[in-house]
């Protein structure tokens, strides 16, 4: 399996933590594709995935399969422990209602307020922006987090006892967040404790240079 994705990125921090979480890493190959070149909105990549984001997984087979969510939900149904997205129907159901909240409340708000209300990835890649929407998508992440927070003080985990998917989900967001510094609230303590928690784990602490032992060869590269 390949991965098309850029290192840093938060979406695609959510893919390279339920690899190692699943401990499938050396299943897979990177591919990076840079979002500052626009390299994700060229045809050769719109072919591999019609949205042109990342990140996107690609199968032996030449299967594509972009969207986070639809990654980790294939990953995760590959053999082999933690279950990332739920055992039980309630339990699948609970995680993903989380998970979608932390992206319609948190991830993307923070990633609209990214793209249109500060540079973004640059002038070239952003062709249309509006300010005045990115800045209410800040403050619409941040009652995001307070939520969150809510959630945290009476729970150990985003969708309830265990580590899930929907944890990884608000991971994304606030590494996002703290990208485009917007910290989280100082009132917001359980959330903070429990990102401090999150942050021990090697999965999070090792994303980013996950990839440096797994880069693809260079012809196969997005170039
Ligand atoms: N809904 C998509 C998903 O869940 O996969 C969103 C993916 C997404 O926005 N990815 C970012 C992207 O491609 C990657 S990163 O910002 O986290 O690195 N952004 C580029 C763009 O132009 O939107």
């Amino acid at each position: 399996m390949k991965i098309h994705d850029w290192s840093t990125g938060p979406y695609p921090a959510r893919v390279r933590i339920a690899l190692a979480e699943k401990n499938l890493q050396s299943r897979v190959r990177f591919v990076s594709v840079n979002l500052y070149k626009g390299e994700h909105k060229k045809p050769e990549f719109l072919a591999k995935n019609y949205s042109g984001t990342l990140p996107v997984l690609e199968l032996d087979d030449g299967t594509y399969l972009a969207e986070c969510t639809a990654i980790t939900e294939y990953l995760d149904a590959l053999d082999g422990p933690p279950t990332l997205t739920g055992r039980t129907p309630l339990e699948k159901g609970a995680i993903h209602m989380m998970s979608k909240r932390a992206e319609l409340e948190l991830l993307d708000a923070i990633s609209v307020y990214f793209h249109h209300a500060t540079p973004g990835l640059g002038p070239d890649v952003e062709i249309y922006q509006n300010a005045e929407w990115g800045l209410r998508q800040r403050d619409k992440a941040l009652r995001g987090m307070h939520y969150f927070d809510g959630i945290l003080k009476r729970q150990p985990f985003v969708a309830g006892e265990a580590f899930s998917m929907a944890d990884i989900t608000v991971i994304g967001g606030l590494i996002f967040a703290g990208l485009v510094d917007v910290p989280v609230p100082a009132e917001c303590e359980a959330l903070q404790a429990w990102y401090a928690r999150m942050q021990q784990r090697p999965s999070v602490k090792n994303r980013v240079t996950m990839s440096d032992r797994a880069e693809a060869p260079v012809e196969d590269r997005f170039v």
